[in-house]
């Protein structure tokens, strides 16, 4: 009777597995956190070490452009209501003043020396990049992106789920279907990348046809796509949840049409999906790869 029980457990273990390989993604409940919102004028929040840097450095220069704003429309207002002809009748006749002329050229060096050391150590990290936990090459067509599992030979192609223009009844089933409301029309795509939480992704990112650029806000990076070059990104999400991004460069009639989706996962989501996806997707024909003009 043990035998047969145990017997049944292990049955049972083996036949769940796919299920819960199937289901990673749909059973992982991610929140939607990297997403406009309507009447939103900040940023969207951030979900990486660099998109915090930016954040922070975008309000600290907030701070020195308004104390400069305010200084030059207060001395405005001043030179106004004390030089004017009435209160000033005789304007004195002088041209030069070496200590403020002085002071006029210092600060200002001094000011964007300050905003320099602050700004060029955020611009480095993003530029530097790092050892790669998950490699991930990213390539824009007109109009949709495929993406390529490097470490792990597979690849797939990403589209906006629906047509972008209408939002019917059919639609708004595909965006359920796909873990999504109505609201993120033109914004969720059929197939997303797929990266673990706190691991160091670097992309590559190139275009097939035109240039394209590649971007998640709220991750602080933003790449251009160019046919011929391989430039690179990367970021490590810090926080688990879906996260969107769209194409960037002008690239044709449907550039408003090809939108990104990131969802960020724990390790054990990753890699559940990651067997998942092989499976699916490492037994397709190699998609056509970009050719690049070279002397042959
Ligand atoms: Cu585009």
């Amino acid at each position: 009777m043990r035998y047969i029980s145990s017997l049944l457990a292990t049955m049972a273990a083996f036949t769940a597995l796919p299920a819960i390989a199937q289901d990673a993604l749909s059973q992982a409940d991610l929140e939607i956190v990297g997403k406009p919102t309507p009447g939103g004028i900040g940023f969207q929040p951030a979900a990486t070490e660099l998109a915090s840097d930016i954040h922070w450095l975008d309000g600290m220069v907030l701070v020195i452009i308004t104390i400069i704003t305010l200084f030059v429309t207060a001395l405005l207002a001043y030179s106004i209501i004390r030089f004017n002809r009435r209160a000033n009748p005789k304007p004195a006749n002088f041209t030069h003043n070496t200590p403020i002329e002085f002071a006029w050229t210092v600060v200002p060096i001094l000011i964007l020396f300050f905003i320099g050391a602050f700004s060029l150590p955020v611009l480095f990290k993003q530029q530097e990049i790092p050892e790669a936990d998950i490699n991930i090459k990213v390539t824009g067509y007109q109009w949709y992106w495929g993406y390529e599992y490097t470490d792990h030979d597979f690849g797939f192609e990403s589209f906006m789920i629906g047509d972008g223009k209408v939002l019917n009844d059919e639609v708004i089933a595909e965006l359920q279907e796909a873990g999504y409301t109505a609201d993120e029309f033109k914004l969720a795509t059929d197939t997303a990348v797929v990266v673990p939480v706190g691991k160091t992704v670097v992309m590559q990112v190139t275009g097939a046809d035109v240039i394209h650029s590649w971007t998640i806000p709220a991750f602080g990076v933003k790449q251009d796509a160019v046919p011929g070059r391989l430039a690179q990104l990367w970021f490590k999400a810090e926080r688990e949840g879906v996260y969107f991004g769209q194409c960037s460069e002008l690239c044709g009639k449907d550039h408003a049409y090809m939108p990104i989706t990131v969802k960020v996962v724990s390790q054990e989501v990753y890699d559940a999906w990651l067997e998942e996806a092989k499976a699916e997707y490492a037994s397709l024909p190699a998609q056509d790869t970009y050719k690049v003009a070279s002397a042959q």
